[in-house]
């Protein structure tokens, strides 16, 4: 991933999201102060997006580690959980792969813990908000809305995707299925 993605994707649409999230809290605040929820669709639409953006983008960065470490597991709790549920690694990849590149437009695919079933999910989001599957604890994320990929890889998000898998942060997904598992 090239370093004016990453300057761009962080401090500019990252930065945004955070930005738009603090300022719908304050217009919600105000609004109560005031008894006026005329703009309540309006604002709980910017904080599903914004929040979303800022939570899945957090966990975006976290996401993704130095190509030296980014090697696949064959034990522990993650390796056994997607056996389970997925089939194999491999059979795991090609789903997450397939998410991400059918997402509509601008979205993500996403890896979650779905706790009332305790098991692993591979869900897409369209935006950051949409098809959420409530409960869902995400655990590992890749986003493909354009800005994350355009610079290096043009309109070829299929190139990208398979790309990412280098530098795919394993086990930093491992600790926070533990995590989640735990709660
Ligand atoms: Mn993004």
């Amino acid at each position: 991933m090239d370093e004016a993605t990453v300057r761009l994707h962080h401090g500019k649409h990252h930065a945004a999201y955070v930005n738009g999230l603090n300022a719908s809290l304050e217009k919600l605040s105000g609004a109560r102060q005031k008894g006026d929820f005329s703009a309540i669709r309006a604002l709980s639409l910017a904080v599903a997006f914004h929040g979303s953006g800022h939570i899945l983008h957090s966990l975006f960065w976290e996401s993704m580690c130095e190509k030296e470490r980014g090697v696949e597991p064959k034990s522990g709790a993650l390796f056994e959980a997607i056996v389970r549920d997925f089939g194999s690694i491999e059979s795991f990849k090609k789903q997450f792969s397939e998410a991400a590149k059918t997402v509509e437009g601008s979205g993500w695919a996403i890896l979650a813990y779905e706790p009332a079933g305790g098991r692993l999910l591979i869900l897409q989001a369209e935006n950051h908000q949409k098809q959420a599957f409530q409960g869902a604890t995400p655990i590992l994320c890749l986003d493909v809305w354009e800005h994350a990929y355009y610079i290096s890889y043009k309109s070829d998000r299929g190139k990208y995707v398979e790309s990412w898998w280098n530098i795919c942060n394993w086990r930093g997904a491992e600790e926070r299925l533990n995590v989640a598992m735990k709660r």
